[in-house]
């Protein structure tokens, strides 16, 4: 069965949706890890949720307490029974956001290390492209005006740059495992969600930023690259796929583009 959508007048055909049976069993479940970062998060989340379900439990039991207790004593000591709680119960958010935030920043603030993979995503409505900056390790410079998707050039790399000869435009992400990568995330005309699940990785694409996330893919496998912000009436067929290869495959294929790319 085939799903027909109208975009613009435009017909495009879509496979029909995958069911994941594990997601339908354990819809609360988190999907596989596919990175090195991803456990810490969702260790931090899942700690979280056990905390929260703890104080709702204990608040209701308070609550009940007191409704069968329905003792009308003065409240002699406040600062036993309500400002020490207050003050136990933020220090441990206050604890718990701190530490939310030392792993969000851990993958953006700190700067990826010198020997990361440098990749280059563009977000347009309505794709994904990917930039690999070639043997000299630098991307060419790129100038809106040269912006043209029918001619080959999408991302509006300008050819008379050097550096820009060997530049491999790419319309699917594929990566090494066990190398630290360095992502580059731009936007061409409005805000696109960078969103890779398994690798727990969520990020805006703005117009006129660079934003850079480093992250080391750590299992082989195919993945979905997804956009999570509603950027426009294609906004459902915005995806790419992830090909996450042992390292030895990676430049197999990496060298393929090359070689292909070479008049
Ligand atoms: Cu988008």
């Amino acid at each position: 069965m085939q799903y027909l959508a109208v975009d613009r007048g435009f017909m495009t055909t879509l496979a029909p949706p995958s069911i994941n049976v594990t997601m339908l069993l354990r819809p609360w479940f988190l999907p596989p890890d596919a990175s090195a970062h991803g456990p810490a998060l969702d260790h931090h989340l899942l700690l979280n949720l056990w905390i929260v379900l703890t104080l709702l439990t204990l608040a209701h039991l308070i609550l009940l307490a007191g409704l069968l207790a329905r003792r009308r004593t003065e409240a002699t000591n406040l600062w036993r029974i309500e400002y020490l709680p207050l003050a136990l119960l933020a220090i441990l958010f206050a604890t718990l956001t701190i530490k939310a935030e030392r792993l969000w920043a851990a993958t953006r603030y700190t700067g990826a290390s010198l020997t990361a993979l440098q990749v280059e995503v563009t977000g347009v409505q309505f794709a994904w492209y990917f930039r690999y900056p070639g043997l000299d390790a630098t991307f060419g410079i790129t100038r809106p005006q040269l912006v043209a998707p029918g001619e080959g050039n999408p991302l509006g790399i300008d050819a008379t740059d050097p550096h820009s000869a060997d530049d491999e435009v790419t319309s699917e992400l594929v990566l090494p495992t066990n190398r630290e990568v360095d992502l580059r995330l731009n936007a061409q005309d409005v805000i696109h969600g960078f969103s890779i699940p398994e690798l727990r990785l969520k990020q805006n694409a703005v117009p006129g930023q660079t934003i850079h996330i480093h992250f080391t893919p750590t299992t082989p496998g195919t993945y979905a690259i997804l956009c999570t912000q509603l950027c426009g009436l294609g906004h459902y067929r915005m995806n790419a796929t992830l090909r996450i290869l042992p390292p030895e495959q990676f430049a197999l294929w990496l060298a393929s583009k090359r070689k292909a790319a070479t008049p």
